[in-house]
């Protein structure tokens, strides 16, 4: 596997792997870029993770620095982009987080603040969420003129319920980690205020490191076999309503208002 990437740091100790989405500066926002590194991170670990002589008992996933998870998809690349582009850029990401989902490790996303939109997508890809006290999770693409487009209508459903799920997708509602323990999007808060959060989050997956790695595995391949069984059109029409968003006045009506940190003004166009 590649030593470095620019946007992941990727740190194995022991047992435990971290991966730590590291852009900072804008919220740890998914940028070409980094959806390029998550794609060869995860295609490169999926047959290593499968040798039996692999160390690694779980992998945590976190954002750089204690404001964002992931903000979302990085929204200044979606201006001048075209149906086509966008529907394709979806579909890579659908692939890609289907990857992650599909990693024959348990998978653990630590929320610190944000985790919005494509964040949140990537959030609920992986097997738990646990929340940092400041945790944000929630899917506001509406308010930019779009939907979820890696994967978020498919899997929140499953996960919160349907009733939720749409109330969450249609309203951009965000939900604090109290709140998302109590729905089931996140397993536990982590709230000992003297320990820095991965450490508490290490200590929370202690048991699940401690198990028989191959009856773990099974646990996750029963499970994810039948909670896996979406059908691929789900995908593609979430992918093909993200894209001809695209082309409406609305999507340039909140994106513009995103970038000129306004309110937007819908046309219904
Ligand atoms: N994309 C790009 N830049 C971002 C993003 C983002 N998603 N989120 C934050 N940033 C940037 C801000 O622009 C800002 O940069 P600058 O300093 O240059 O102005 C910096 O990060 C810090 O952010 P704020 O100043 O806005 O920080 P606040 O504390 O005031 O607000 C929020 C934090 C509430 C998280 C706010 O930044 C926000 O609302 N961000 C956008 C959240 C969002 O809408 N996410 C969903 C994006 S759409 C999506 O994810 C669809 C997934 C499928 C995509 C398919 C691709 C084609």
């Amino acid at each position: 596997m590649r030593k470095s990437f620019e946007h992941l740091i990727w740190e194995v100790e022991g047992q435990v792997a971290v991966l730590t989405i590291n852009r900072p500066e804008v919220l740890n926002a998914l940028n070409a870029d980094v959806l390029e590194e998550l794609d060869e991170w995860s295609t490169q670990i999926h047959p290593k993770l499968e040798q039996s002589t692999n160390p690694i008992r779980c992998i945590i996933l976190q954002g750089a620095g204690s404001k964002a998870f992931v903000a979302g998809a990085d929204i200044k690349e979606f201006k001048g982009k075209t149906k086509v582009e966008a529907q394709a850029i979806s579909t890579r990401g659908q692939r890609i987080f289907g990857q992650i989902e599909q990693l024959p490790v348990p998978t653990v996303a630590l929320v610190e603040g944000y985790a919005l939109g494509g964040g949140a997508e990537l959030a609920i890809a992986c097997d738990f969420r646990l929340a940092a006290p400041n945790a944000i999770i929630g899917f506001p693409e509406v308010k930019l003129g779009l939907i979820p487009g890696f994967g978020g209508t498919v899997r929140l459903p499953r996960l919160i319920g349907y009733a939720n799920a749409m109330e969450w997708m249609t309203t951009a509602k965000t939900v604090t980690a109290k709140q998302g323990v109590d729905v089931g999007i996140f397993n536990a808060i982590l709230e000992q205020e003297n320990e820095n959060m991965l450490d508490q989050a290490k200590k929370w997956i202690t048991p699940l490191c401690s198990m028989a790695p191959l009856a773990i595995k099974s646990v996750i391949f029963a499970m994810k076999s039948q909670h896996n069984t979406y059908s691929t059109q789900f995908f593609e029409k979430e992918a093909s309503l993200f894209g001809t968003l695209f082309e409406t006045l609305d999507f340039e009506e909140g994106v513009n208002a995103f970038l000129e940190k306004r309110d937007p003004g819908f046309l219904n166009k």
